[in-house]
């Protein structure tokens, strides 16, 4: 036969294989076979980790910042919340930043706008607002507000308390594509151009204004959700029927004009789970970060439980089955990427 055949690869010891990764590492090549396995994994394996922080313990944190840093200095005064596996990349789950705004009287944290779409969910204090496209939103404890890609926004407190909410936003998933642009308003505070309420009323009635087209950022025109109506429908939905196993009685947050998420980088989702209601095990791809808005909620995990209280945030990672168990009747908020793997064709759940 052919003589001249090379030899198998097998025949190759470490180190000569290690030299030749030196010499195609200079000109920019690397082999696959080292880390096929590490790229295409059979499951999920993410560096996020489940992760808990109560509110009694962040809350006082919270109150030092604003003794150490003004808002208009800040531009925004925020405590990251930083995920335990992913110090260091402002991240809560691999693809979501979330952090918690504290915001005090008298005080405005100037307008601005990115390409990052922003969401909050209000935790505490009531009556500051957030300012979108020309649209004041007053906001109440449970709301939920968003701020899409690309819209002007800035919040004040005209209140006569502190004003905390949950911020989640897509910078990670913005980073990963390289899409990050940002601008300063010249003004503080934008002018307003529509009175308050003007979109829940154009928008948040089943009607929408006859010529209405979509806007470039493939967001809802809705900015506020307000609680009071999310808590309606959880409640009726749990005087209507039974809940479902693995989720209770859990709802998506909508644009009203298409049915789809109110941004399409993040869906955002309110959860009513009876007094001893124990979900079934669950788990599907997007990490979701959770806030409880009322009662206790157990949360049982493969290796670990913790009690989530209201305003506690916590955070559960992709494919990772856990239980929610309701020591007294709680809702829960929460919110991820799963918009985004669903438009790709990536999302998975299991019940297990
Ligand atoms: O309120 O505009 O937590 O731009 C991070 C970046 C909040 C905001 C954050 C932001 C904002």
């Amino acid at each position: 036969m052919n003589d001249s055949r090379q030899e198998p690869a097998a025949a190759a010891t470490r180190a000569e294989r290690e030299a030749f990764y030196a010499r195609i590492g200079a000109d920019n090549l690397a082999p696959l076979w080292e880390q096929l396995h590490n790229l295409v994994t059979r499951t999920p394996r993410s560096d996020c980790q489940p992760a808990h922080w109560s509110y009694g313990k962040v809350r006082p944190y919270l109150t030092e910042a604003t003794s150490l840093i003004t808002a208009e200095e800040a531009e925004r005064r925020v405590l990251i919340l930083e995920n335990p596996g992913l110090r260091g990349k402002a991240a809560i789950t691999t693809s979501l930043y979330a952090g918690l705004q504290a915001i005090l009287p008298g005080e405005v944290a100037r307008a601005h706008r990115h390409s990052q779409a922003a969401m909050r969910l209000i935790l505490e204090g009531s009556g500051a607002y957030t300012s979108v496209e020309g649209e004041k939103t007053i906001m109440r404890r449970g709301d939920f507000v968003t701020t899409p890609s690309w819209t002007w926004h800035d919040h004040g407190n005209d209140s006569d308390a502190p004003m905390i909410w949950l911020d989640g936003l897509d910078v990670q998933l913005v980073a990963m594509l390289d899409a990050s642009f940002a601008e300063a308003s010249s003004e503080d505070r934008q002018e307003l151009r529509r009175p308050v309420g003007d979109s829940l009323l154009r928008y948040g009635n089943g009607l929408a204004p006859v010529d209405w087209t979509p806007p470039a950022n493939r967001a809802s025109p809705l900015f506020c959700y307000p609680y009071e109506r999310t808590r309606e429908s959880l409640l009726g939905m749990q005087a209507a029927g039974a809940p479902d196993p693995h989720l209770g009685y859990k709802l998506r947050y909508v644009d009203p004009l298409t049915g789809g998420s109110p941004m399409p980088t993040m869906g955002a989702y309110a959860q009513l789970l009876p007094r001893d209601f124990s979900t079934a095990s669950y788990r599907c791809s997007s990490g979701t970060v959770f806030t409880v808005l009322e009662g206790r909620v157990e949360v049982v995990l493969d290796d670990r439980v913790f009690m989530a209280e209201p305003n506690d945030v916590f955070v559960i990672p992709s494919w990772t089955a856990h239980r929610l168990v309701a020591r007294e009747p709680s809702i829960l908020f929460s919110f991820s990427d799963r918009p985004v793997q669903e438009l790709l064709g990536l999302w998975r759940e299991s019940r297990d």
